[in-house]
Formats: structure tokens, sequence, C-alpha cells
């Protein structure tokens, strides 16, 4: 009954779960362009998709530790100073089934597409903060504050029937470098509901989980989020603890996530003609507003590497020279797609594997990076190819 009033989905996502309702695109569509459509955009939930029914009496509540609490419909959300943003979401749980087939992990299996590039535009949390009285790069607040607690309206099942929260640092939220966006616009358009219909946060360069959808309001706080997604979940444990010794304390929440590549075509299991020319392709990020230094691909296990070509940013490089850390800038948030054209030998693997600006590079085996919850799997990514009869 709860999932009576789901929206309509494309037919082409995969569906990892029904209720809540969970899928990702083929990968062939991730690659399709560099902008991530809508209806192709990997939809993650804990809970039935909330309606709001009416949206004039909608208010954005700022609550908690805020020197001035404000109450702000959706109108005036919309007359402050518009910010857009171009960032890709990734879900913590990408590349999850990899992670289980080695060794099972409790989650929703992914594939290799819970992830997207949006232009998200909306207005920037430090304004709205600075209205609410704290101004910008505040790291604890006069009064205590020192985290921001972002809470929706859907039922989530860990919560005990309660709504999907999470919380960021304040200095983050109140740094507009660190571009926080409380969005009501995806891609030019009005948030979908499956998306966060009317308004959500997006945290650049963060794992999705702390990117809450549906919001309602906006607690400032003297500790983080206590709620299971930010202290029983999203949690990166070392490959030796279990369900028998897990202490939930002891580690962080995750946040910022690693240096990911992944091979979108050809796709694992294909058939493949020797001789012919096989455009490869896929995505690479990382973190944190870190860059794509280079994407590297092998044909022959790992033990030589070529550079692939990377596409479609919002800018073009001449090649013998490197982009400016000013100049990336502006897309310091979003993947990059990449490509390298080449004949193969099949049956044969295709490993691919990217190094991002501080000189990050991903493990090579899962198993180094095994986590009972199946979260950050960036281990080298491989694809087999088989020859054609
Ligand atoms: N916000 C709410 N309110 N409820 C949720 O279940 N899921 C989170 C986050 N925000 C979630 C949420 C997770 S784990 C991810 S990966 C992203 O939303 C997915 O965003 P998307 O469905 O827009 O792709
Ligand atoms: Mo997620």
């Amino acid at each position: 009954k709860d999932y009576e009033n789901e929206p309509p989905r494309h037919p082409a996502l995969r569906i990892n779960a029904k209720e809540p309702f969970n899928a990702e695109p083929p990968p062939s569509a991730l690659v399709a362009s560099y902008i991530t459509p809508i209806d192709m955009f990997y939809k993650r939930n804990h809970g039935p998709i909330p309606i709001l029914k009416d949206p004039s009496s909608y208010r954005l509540e700022i609550t908690g530790l805020a020197p001035k609490k404000l109450s702000l419909s959706l109108e005036a959300i919309r007359s402050l100073k518009k910010h857009t943003v171009v960032a890709t979401l990734q879900c913590a749980g990408n590349r999850r089934t990899a992670m289980s087939d080695t060794r099972k992990v409790k989650g929703v299996g992914w594939g290799i597409s819970a992830l997207g590039n949006g232009i998200w535009g909306g207005v920037l949390l430090s304004d709205v903060l600075e209205l609410a009285g704290i101004p910008c790069y505040t790291r604890r607040s006069a009064n205590g504050g020192k985290h921001v607690e972002f809470i929706s309206v859907d039922q989530c099942k860990e919560e005990k029937g309660g709504p999907y929260r999470a919380s960021v640092p304040l200095l983050q939220a109140t740094d507009p470098e660190a571009e926080v966006l409380l969005a009501y616009e995806m891609n030019g358009e009005e948030l979908t509901r499956d998306h966060g219909y009317p308004l959500r946060i997006v945290v650049p360069g963060v794992i999705g989980a702390r990117s809450v959808k549906w919001l309602a309001s906006i607690d400032i706080c003297p500790i983080e989020c206590q709620g299971f997604f930010q202290q029983q979940d999203y949690k990166m444990f070392p490959p030796w603890v279990d369900w028998n010794n897990i202490v939930w304390p002891s580690r962080r929440p995750l946040m910022d996530f690693p240096v990911q590549c992944a091979i979108c075509t050809p796709s694992d299991g294909s058939f493949i003609k020797t001789g012919t020319t096989v455009k490869i392709s896929g995505y690479a990020l990382s973190g944190g507003g870190r860059g794509i230094e280079r994407v590297e691909v092998s044909l022959d296990g790992g033990r030589t590497w070529i550079e692939a070509t990377r596409l479609q940013s919002g800018r073009s490089a001449p090649s013998n020279s490197y982009i400016s850390d000013v100049d990336e800038q502006r897309e310091k948030w979003a993947w990059v797609l990449w490509e390298y054209s080449t004949t193969m030998t099949p049956p044969t693997t295709i490993i691919a594997k990217a190094v991002d600006s501080s000189a990050n590079v991903q493990p090579q085996k899962v198993e180094d990076i095994w986590n009972l919850r199946g979260v950050l799997n960036n281990s080298w990514h491989e694809v087999h190819v088989k020859a054609e009869p």
C-alpha cells in the first residue's frame, strides 16, 4: 500500500530492488552523454517516494542552534541568488555486486551504474546559513554548532519508519567553494519526485548518501547526525570485521568518495571479432573536488598500460598542456568520460584504472578492500570479452 503512488520510470532501468525502488541504467547509457538524462539517472531509495500535496504550503525549517530560525517557502528559496553546479552523484554502494561476488556482503546489489552526472540548480547552503545568522567559513558557531543535519520526510525501515537524515560539518556547509546546494532543479528542469522534489541537498564530491532528498528541515547541531545512515551504515570497516565483532562507533561516517573508474563499453561477456577495432569507453571520477589526472587501460592483465583519451567535459584542452587548477574549478565535482580505440584478440580481459589529481590510485584487488557493507568498491575494473565464432 505504501508503494501504490510511485512515479513512472524508464523501462530500460535495471531494477535491483522494487520496494524501496532501486535501479540503475545500462552502462552504455552512462557514456552516451556527459550529462546524464534524468530518466537514466540511478534511483536510490530507502522508502516509498513521498508526495508533496500542496507546494504552496511547503516550508523549509532552519532550526537548532541557528541564531535566526527560518521558515522558507519555495517562492522565498527561488527568490534567492541562483547557483548551478555540475556534480556527479555516486552511491557508496556502486559496484557492490562485484564485492559480494568474492565474499558475501549485506546491501542492495549494484552493478557499475549507481552514479550519474547532473546539472544541479538551486541556492548555496552557505547563502541560506548566512541568512540564518551563520557567516561563511564557520567551523563552530558562537553557541556551539558544529554540524548541519538534513532531515527528510520519507519513511525508512532502517529508521523504524522515521525520515532519512544525514549531516555534514558546519565548515563544509558554510564554505561557498564546497558548493553544497539546496537544489530545486536537475538538468534545467524542476526536480522530479524520484530525485527529491521539491528540494534536495547536493553535497558535491561526497557519497550520495549525504545528499538528502525531499528536504524538510535543516538542523544546526553540536554533534553529527545520530541517524542510522550516518552511524550504522555507510561506514567502511576493514576486511576482518564481521557481523559478530562489529563496533559501529569505531569508524567515521564516509564522506568524500575515492578515485573510481569503470569500463562501460564493451559490456562484460560480449562477443568481439579478432582484428576489428573496438571502442573501449567508460567513466572516471574522484571525490573531494579532486580531478582525474589520467585513465589507463590494459589488455595484458595489467603488465602494460595505455592512456585513454578524455572526452566531453565542459571545455577542451590542447593535448600538449594540462588544464590549470584555476580553470579546472568549474567542473571539479564532475566525472570524466574517456575512450580508447584498439584492435584486440579475444578472448581477452580489458582492465581500466584511474589516477586522480592527488596521485591517488585504485586498489588492484577487491579482496583487499572488502567490507561487510560492500561500500566503496573502487578496485580495478575488468571486462571479459569473448571471441565471436
Ligand atoms: N534521501 C532520502 N530522503 N532518502 C533516501 O533514501 N538515499 C540517499 C540519498 N538521499 C536517500 C536520500 C542515497 S544512499 C543516495 S546514493 C542518493 O540519495 C541517491 O540519489 P538519487 O536517487 O537522486 O540518484
Ligand atoms: Mo547511496
